[in-house]
């Protein structure tokens, strides 16, 4: 008992001794977080403490101020702590301990940080980029992150939703940038197809007549190049004459339609740009028969109540079953070719005798837009052949 005794005595002795010298001990904690590539790994750093007794530094934390239910030991004045929850708010707080951990430091002051939510990474591949309408493409979802919500755009005026395997098919021939926005806690991101998706017309094996009209195709080939190029040109198809220069042309406006604006022809002739509330008619004798195509490039930049294109005779009236509206806030003409109105050039491939047929004087621009004439509607590269 004596002995015991003598020993408790002792230790509280020592421990006195060593406590009030670790009093001076002060540690700051540097509020250095960061995360790395597990982002739940927080680093810590804090100044260290001159005293040779010093040999281990506790970092002692939790998800609430004060209140510190975990603990890491360090030899070095940094640490490295994982696995904390994604989302979560954690508070740390620092002391020094000599070799027994009994005699130890004040806590630091205290620090907190919320842990970070990484944002996710969209990404996708396709299991084609190119083929013969109706292609039909496997879209599949190679994003990295937490992601909570998905949001496909085929940009043909088609889009899907959450799905990681989606198959769509594109009728329309043209070329198709498509793209993939993902949402989660941490954030959103949005991957566009670095290839964009080329979907040609079927194949015109029925030697066409009116194919040897294609001589002129090599004036187009600049243009055609970044926008269809790969499926026109590159096999060789003849079936696409020489696009409409606008500068051979007189623009005449539609009777009470072209009202504000105005229309630009751009590209060295190539464009047709209308702007405001505007419509214009050029001449464009054409009988429209059952395999009648009209194929341009189309962009719009502000959406307008009707952006579209048609044949007519002139008259003083605009006829809905003959004009092709391919966007806009007013429910007008035939809509079965939409504009996924993100902005960019889209090729459309319209056949017009599907529709209707008969002869022809005019082709119809038209870029409606009576409550804000601020509409705008490029048309590009335009050829009318017989399919
Ligand atoms: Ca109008
Ligand atoms: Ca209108």
């Amino acid at each position: 008992m004596w002995h015991e005794e003598k020993l408790y005595r002792l230790t509280q002795k020592l421990r006195s001794r060593i406590g009030k010298r670790s009093i001076g001990w002060l540690l700051c904690l540097c509020p250095l977080f960061s995360q790395g590539a597990s982002a739940e790994t927080i680093q810590l750093a804090w100044d260290p403490v001159q005293d040779g007794q010093v040999a281990v530094y506790q970092v002692h934390y939790g998800p609430a101020s004060g209140q510190y239910n975990n603990m890491v030991d360090t030899a070095v004045n940094t640490a490295s702590i994982q696995g904390l929850p994604l989302g979560s708010t954690y508070y740390f707080a620092v002391r020094a301990c000599d070799t027994s951990l009994i005699n130890c430091s004040g806590f630091s002051n205290e620090v907190s940080t919320t842990i970070q939510i990484p944002s996710p990474a969209a990404s996708f591949t396709t299991n084609t980029v190119a083929g013969t309408a109706p292609l039909t493409v496997l879209f599949t979802d190679t994003s990295t992150g937490t992601i909570t919500g998905r949001n496909w755009q085929f940009h043909d005026g088609d889009s899907a939703t959450d799905a990681t395997l989606v198959t769509h098919t594109y009728t329309v021939p043209g070329t198709y940038t498509a793209q993939l926005s993902v949402t989660g806690p941490g954030g959103s991101d949005t991957f566009v197809a670095s290839t964009p998706i080329v979907v040609q017309p079927p194949s015109n094996t029925d030697g066409n007549g009116s194919d040897g009209s294609t001589g002129g195709d090599g004036s187009d080939g600049s243009d055609d190049s970044s926008n269809d190029g790969s499926g026109n040109d590159g096999t060789g198809n003849m079936y696409n004459p020489a696009p409409i220069d606008f500068n051979a042309h007189t623009l005449v406006s539609f009777p009470g339609q072209d009202l504000a604006g105005g229309a630009v022809i751009e590209d060295g002739g190539s464009t047709l740009r209308l702007t405001g509330n505007t419509w214009k008619r050029l001449a464009y004798p054409y009988t429209v028969t059952g395999s009648t195509v009209i194929e341009f490039d189309y962009r719009s930049d502000l959406l307008g109540e009707i952006h579209g294109i048609g044949f007519d005779n002139g008259g003083a009236s605009a006829n809905p079953a003959r004009f092709f509206a391919l966007e806009g806030t007013q429910d007008w003409g035939i809509s079965s070719y939409s504009y996924p109105g993100d902005g960019g050039w889209v090729r459309f491939w319209i056949p017009v005798g599907q529709h209707y047929g008969g002869n022809f004087d005019n082709l119809v621009f038209f870029m409606d837009d009576d409550a804000n004439a601020a509409g705008d509607a490029r048309f590009r590269n335009l050829v009318v052949y017989e399919e």
